[in-house]
């Protein structure tokens, strides 16, 4: 037990609610590790993986109607309704605690709760922040080891003081009709139950390191935003950090650990990860914003990860690693569709069922995950940890779109990439529960994530603008686009350095771009298509570079439609919105 007072306490309220046999408190240590593993072992909530193949590493199953986040189900629950905002789900607190106190009573009887203390941000990081998760769930402490720095560490940083998140979680019994994932940002809390899945239970990431935080970085002047961080180091030695946020299961893992193409990698230039999914970002002595990744690890999907797409990420989960709804092969390994290697002529599925190729179904659910420390992957930034950050020069923001937006575009100025950032639309994806590749408006790949009223979020954007002296440049990226055939036209991946290029020449006002209605665009010649011109001619570029008039009309009623919803959305937005359509003469 730890001697902080608030904590103790807390976590006695909980347990009087939620009644488990006994607490653990868990310090991060290697023989708790080894001690828990054992005992999920032993009921098959973890199941052991080929030790010589895949050292550390174990599979895990969750329930069937359990794989993704419930954004039905997830909720902010503040005093006033129009204080969650009209892109929220709303419950009132008391009510809220009420309902789910009924579901938490009893709910860990026969059981053991287990005390997560956990950081986010590194140590000695005047960015960090703590949390304490209590859970019912193994699955979720192996979990919380890997995504955050637990244990004593976190304790270490809050000494005696009551400034923690407080999170609750337990799957009772697994129920999707009394699954909810309530958020109280005016007290710092967040309760969870009958879910098992990720994005739902672990509570550092989506829950506090996005909603609860976007919360505090209104009220303390900060950003917590759905980015990752990556670092592009030029021949000289010389390295720009990009943050760039893209909807769920749109790219942020695979950008974040590209591998240059043969051209530049052979000029010397390298890219170093520094985080793949959340980005919190301060106002820097120097005037620059800075950016930390508060996670310790990488929660990604498994499908369309290989050799050949992202190696960094496939290298990182060799060892120490959990993976979620994969394929278990004959040799217990793992397998998922897209890993680029042929596939076991038996397995068995994400269900837990005998599964072969030709079965017709997924063997991996298309939500199936690995959970790897970040320090494994071979691109780890060496300034991952710095307490500091890093300085960013560049803001990407990007989704999955057939059509309409161009491969790449920059904006005029911050309040017109505020504007960009708010519009952005994109195909969902099987990261939640739902209909996959209907476009929806996801500003700033925030519209699952923001614990407020969004149009409060989109004028804190406007007012850090005003505030950061030096503030990073602002684009608009689509690695998505199709042809006719609905084939991706831009090869993407490792190829989409290009057009980090551009950008961060753009930055260092080293290249000039064309003026268009939507942005300043790359000239043809500016993107260097030396090695790819089999796959994508010029005239191909050019293609992925238009503006068709007619869908850019129909995206504009799209986003006035989303944005009648807001009652408190800021006139420059609208103003924005109004210049575009005076622009393209619509
Ligand atoms: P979350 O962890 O859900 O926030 O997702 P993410 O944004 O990190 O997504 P991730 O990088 O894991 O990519 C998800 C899917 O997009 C995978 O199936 C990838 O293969 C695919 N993908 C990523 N980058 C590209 C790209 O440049 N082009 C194409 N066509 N697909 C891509
Ligand atoms: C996402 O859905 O954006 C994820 C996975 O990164 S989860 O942690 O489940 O939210
Ligand atoms: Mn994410």
């Amino acid at each position: 037990m730890y001697s902080n007072k608030a904590v103790q306490n807390w976590v006695e309220e909980m347990a009087k609610l939620t009644k488990p046999d006994n607490i653990v408190w868990i310090d991060g240590s290697e023989e708790e590790k080894e001690r828990l593993e054992k005992q999920a072992l032993e009921t098959g909530e973890i199941i052991e993986l080929n030790q010589e193949k895949l050292p550390g590493c174990f599979l895990h199953r969750t329930e069937v109607n359990d794989v993704a986040r419930v954004e039905g189900r997830t909720f902010i629950c503040t005093r006033r309704k129009e204080d969650a905002g009209p892109t929220n789900n709303w419950m009132d607190p008391t009510e809220a605690y009420e309902k789910l106190s009924k579901i938490f009573d009893g709910s860990m009887k026969g059981r053991t709760m287990y005390v997560i203390p956990y950081l986010m941000g590194p140590a000695g990081s005047p960015f960090s922040k703590v949390g304490v998760e209590v859970t019912d769930s193994i699955y979720v402490v192996l979990n919380m080891r890997i995504m955050t720095r637990m244990g004593k560490v976190a304790m270490d940083h809050l000494g005696d003081s009551d400034d923690f998140v407080k999170g609750l979680h337990s799957k009772a019994n697994l129920d999707p009709e009394n699954r909810y994932i309530c958020h109280f940002p005016e007290d710092n809390t967040i309760w969870s139950v009958n879910s098992g899945y990720g994005g739902n239970v672990l509570l550092g990431k989506k829950c506090f390191a996005l909603r609860i935080a976007s919360y505090m970085g209104r009220q303390e002047g900060w950003m917590a935003e759905h980015m990752l961080i990556l670092g592009i180091e030029d021949p000289k030695g010389n390295v720009s950090y990009i943050a760039a946020a893209f909807p769920s299961a749109c790219g942020k893992t695979n950008l974040a650990m590209l591998i240059p193409p043969e051209v530049y990698a052979k000029e010397g230039y390298k890219v170093w990860t520094v985080g793949d999914d959340i980005a919190w970002m301060r106002i820097g002595e120097d005037g620059r914003l800075w950016a930390i990744n508060p996670e310790a690890g990488f929660f990604g999907v498994a499908p369309g990860t290989s050799m050949k797409s992202n190696p960094n990420a496939l290298l990182t989960t060799q060892k120490n690693t959990i993976f979620t709804n994969v394929v278990l092969t004959p040799e217990n390994t793992v397998w998922w569709e897209g890993m680029g290697v042929e596939p076991p002529a038996t397995g068995i599925d994400w269900k837990g069922n005998p599964w072969t190729p030709d079965s017709g179904e997924k063997g991996a659910h298309p939500n199936s995950r690995f959970t790897a420390p970040a320090c494994q992957c071979p691109s780890i930034s060496p300034e991952w940890e710095n307490p500091k950050g890093v300085p960013i020069s560049a803001i990407l923001f990007g989704g999955r779109r057939a059509k309409v937006a161009p491969l790449v575009y920059q904006s005029f100025d911050w309040e017109h990439g505020v504007f960009m950032g708010a519009t952005m639309g994109s195909e969902t994806t099987a990261a939640a529960m739902g209909a996959v590749g209907v476009v929806r408006r996801d500003p700033m790949a925030m519209l699952p994530f923001c614990g407020y009223n969004m149009g409060d979020y989109f004028a804190h954007w406007l007012e850090m603008g005003k505030k950061i002296p030096n503030p990073p440049k602002i684009f608009n990226v689509n690695w998505f686009r199709t042809n006719d055939e609905g084939k991706f036209i831009w090869p993407g991946f490792g190829e989409n350095f290009r057009v980090l290029k551009w950008i961060l020449d753009r930055c260092e006002g080293k290249v000039d771009a064309v003026e268009s209605p939507i942005g300043y665009l790359p000239d043809v010649n500016d993107i260097d298509l030396t090695g790819i011109e089999d796959e994508v001619s010029k005239e191909t570029l050019a293609n992925l570079l238009s503006i068709d008039k007619e869908s850019w009309k129909e995206e504009i009623n799209s986003q006035s439609e989303f944005f009648a919803k807001f009652d408190r959305l800021p006139a420059e937005i609208k103003k924005q919105q109004e210049a575009l359509i005076k622009r393209l003469g619509i």
